[in-house]
């Protein structure tokens, strides 16, 4: 059972919904092949909306081949929603062994919302009735843990933390060492976003990556990156580099609230063939939900009740 408020994730797709039916009404009517012209506006609206040149290209190719084999029966905004879909039912490869703890490292540069995406993802494993243990392991800025602790005691979920400037893979190791001697269910691990460098941060972060291991080897199960959906291709590029370094078992697209950008959920698993695992659609703890790619599409899309 996914844990999502439909309400909240159609407000948060109101931009992106918006700048689509706008688009997608000037064009497209009817099942007939595409004029050069209808080409063009359906490639700018999906560039506007982020869904990234690469898909974009995808559904022209799609579009033409359809409606050269007259296969008259769908409209394009249908097609383009066949083609979301799709792109987006790919699986995680992350093994869902039954061991415990399940540890999760959430990763990403700095102000993405790693750090209130963590507090949101233990609320979510407690609604499900787990024991969630947090790690404070952004150990650089001072803030931060007071940040996460302010974000735990609200939650109502367990902390561990040190002294800033303490070494965040020793943070990671006490959190999971402590989860399991207390026979925690998950562990969630916040994680610093700028070091003074990027090959430092790349080092501290496969190194706690493996000094997870020293104590499960099969940790951490998920290695979750969280994206600012309003950063576009730029932010694409920074999971590449992350991706490269850490192998991400999933991604989190934050902030669709604030932009019409919406497309960028597409986008990154079309380039990256990483799951999207929640979606951030505000800033209230029930404002990250856990990503269904049929609800997501659904809700791009103008839906019938919204009509005049
Ligand atoms: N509007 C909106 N703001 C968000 C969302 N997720 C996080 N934020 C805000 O982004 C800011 C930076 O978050 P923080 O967790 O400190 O980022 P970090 O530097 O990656 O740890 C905070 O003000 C959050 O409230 C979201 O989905 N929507
Ligand atoms: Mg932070």
């Amino acid at each position: 059972m996914k844990i999502f408020s439909l309400s909240k994730l159609r407000e948060g797709l109101q931009k992106t919904r918006t700048l689509l039916s706008n688009q997608f009404s000037k064009i497209l009517l009817g099942n007939k092949k595409l004029t050069d012209d209808e080409i063009n506006k359906l490639k700018e609206t999906l560039l506007l909306a982020d869904f990234g040149s690469s898909f974009s290209e995808h559904i022209i190719e799609e579009a033409e081949n359809s409606y050269t084999k007259n296969k008259l029966d769908i409209s394009i905004q249908e097609l383009v929603q066949q083609e979301i879909i799709k792109s987006l039912s790919i699986n995680s490869e992350l093994n869902n062994n039954l061991e415990l703890p399940h540890v999760i490292m959430v990763v990403g540069i700095n102000g993405v919302g790693k750090t209130t995406t963590v507090a949101k993802i233990a609320n979510i494993f407690l609604k499900k009735g787990k024991k969630v243990l947090i790690g404070a392991a952004d150990t650089f800025r001072a803030a931060a843990n007071e940040q996460l602790t302010i974000w735990a005691e609200r939650v109502k979920v367990e902390i561990i933390s040190q002294k800033p400037g303490a070494d965040p893979s020793a943070v990671a190791f006490d959190t999971l060492q402590s989860a399991i001697a207390r026979n925690f269910d998950v562990v969630i691990i916040d994680t610093a976003g700028r070091l003074h460098t990027k090959a430092n941060l790349m080092n501290e972060l496969s190194k706690m990556k493996r000094a997870l291991k020293k104590l499960i080897p099969t940790a951490p199960h998920e290695i979750l990156f969280v994206l600012d959906a309003s950063t576009g291709q730029n932010g694409v590029q920074q999971a590449k580099i992350f991706n490269d370094a850490l192998r991400l078992t999933g991604i989190i697209v934050t902030k669709l609230d604030g932009t019409a950008k919406g497309g960028i959920v597409v986008n990154i698993v079309h380039q990256l063939k990483i799951p999207i695992s929640y979606i951030g659609v505000g800033e209230q703890l029930e404002d990250l939900q856990e990503f269904d790619a049929q609800t997501y599409t659904n809700e791009l899309f103008k839906i019938p009740d919204e009509v005049n």
